[in-house]
């Protein structure tokens, strides 16, 4: 079935996976046990070397809804969503990490505040009742854990502490949100650059706290070293000041005209 003859469907859940084998089958079976029956699970796989895409290929022949995107020359977590929101049918879309860090159930949560009428509905690890599982003994998880929050409190400074956690990853909101902004940038730096664009264009957009714990299986992306932090982080504050200095609404009239 060609893309744009597929039926629009009430949810779109993305999930962008690289060497996630282990987590992904369970974690689409487990996200659409929180979703509308009429929802759609779209798996956008940078040709992992674990073969992920395997695993996905396997559950889409036999679940219509279930869909495989096998990126073989692209890569990048901010470009594969956008491949995930291209291809997508939902009125609502949603996403989050494929590693289970981001508990399913939650998503319920999330769809919850859509249906009462929020325009955009965010996993929040820094509002009250939300946090960071601290292994214990791991440094590891305890650096990202001071790394993340010293992110955020520095970006809450030029952007405005109304809103908390700027970094999440785990967000649905009403595609109509799209029809105004895209999502621009690369790997964490889109997420800053999405929701300060929403709220400054009027969007209503909330927090929902949520509890972010360890990975299930299989090992991260991310550096776990100081200086990558260090290097991400400092690419982050340079967009929170020159979105802070930028006039978001010249965007708004450039694209409401005809
Ligand atoms: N398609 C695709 N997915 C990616 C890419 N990089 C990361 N991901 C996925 O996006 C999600 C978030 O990735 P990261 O923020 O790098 O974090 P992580 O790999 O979970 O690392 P830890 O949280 O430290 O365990 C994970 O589910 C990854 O599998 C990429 O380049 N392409
Ligand atoms: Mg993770």
């Amino acid at each position: 079935m060609a893309d744009q003859d597929r039926p629009r469907r009430e949810v779109s859940v993305i999930f962008p996976t690289y060497n996630e084998r282990d987590n992904i089958g369970p974690l689409i079976l487990d996200a659409l046990k929180y979703t509308p029956a009429d929802t759609e699970v779209i798996v956008v796989d940078d040709d992992s070397p674990d073969g992920t895409w395997k695993v996905v290929e396997d559950l889409a022949r036999v679940r219509p809804n279930i869909h495989l995107l096998r990126r073989i020359d692209k890569r990048g977590l901010a470009s594969a969503l956008r491949d995930g929101i291209a291809y997508s049918r939902g009125d609502i879309i949603v996403w989050s990490d494929s590693d289970f860090s981001m508990p399913p159930p939650k998503i319920s949560d999330l769809l919850a505040e859509i249906a009462k009428g929020r325009d955009v509905a965010v996993g929040s690890r820094f509002v009250a009742g939300g946090g960071v599982q601290i292994v214990t003994g791991s440094n590891d998880t305890l650096l990202a854990y001071l790394m993340s929050v010293t992110l955020n409190k520095s970006i809450q400074r030029i952007l405005g502490r109304t809103f908390k956690d700027y970094t999440s990853g785990f967000i649905a909101f009403r595609r109509r949100v799209l029809d105004e902004i895209s999502l621009r940038g690369d790997y964490g730096e889109y997420f800053i650059d999405f929701i300060y664009r929403a709220r400054k264009l009027g969007f209503d957009v909330i927090e929902i706290p949520y509890m972010c714990v360890e990975r299930r299986s299989g090992v991260g992306k991310t550096g776990t070293r100081f200086f990558d932090y260090f290097r991400k982080g400092w690419k982050y504050v340079w967009l929170t000041l020159k979105l802070r200095f930028t006039r978001i609404r010249q965007e708004k009239e450039r694209r409401a005209r005809p």
